[in-house]
């Protein structure tokens, strides 16, 4: 089970890089994530956790994290899918309770490739 996890994992990654900035981080193993915004980008933009793990978002003042669905996420929209919204500025806590991927635009700079994911295992 784990190594076809890890083949989704693989193939999530190739297919979703040609959309981010390739920061890649596994924090699978670690309980201490942090998401920032220092620029016109998620830093990790690609974070692998656990299920459980809790995400601090701590976003500067331009800059907000609103999940979205797949297809708004490959499209770049900004409708929201009703999951984790982090305003402008905030620092809030998510707690990944799901095994599947999250996928999150910054509204207004998303049509500038902001945007991330996060893969729960
Ligand atoms: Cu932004």
């Amino acid at each position: 089970m784990k190594s076809l996890n890890i083949s989704i994992i693989a193939i999530l990654i190739l297919f979703l890089s040609a959309c981010t900035k390739n920061t890649i981080e596994d924090f699978s193993s670690d309980n201490s994530l942090t998401i920032t915004s220092p620029g016109l980008y998620f830093t990790p933009d690609t974070l692998i956790i656990n299920i459980g793990d809790t995400i601090l978002f701590d976003l500067t003042a331009t800059h907000n994290a609103v999940e979205v669905s797949e297809d708004t996420y490959i499209n770049n929209g900004t409708i929201s899918n009703e999951g984790f919204n982090i305003g402008y500025g905030e620092s809030k806590l998510f707690i990944a309770n799901e095994q599947r991927v999250y996928y999150y635009v910054c509204q207004p700079h998303v049509t500038m490739g902001m945007k991330a994911i996060i893969i729960v295992l």
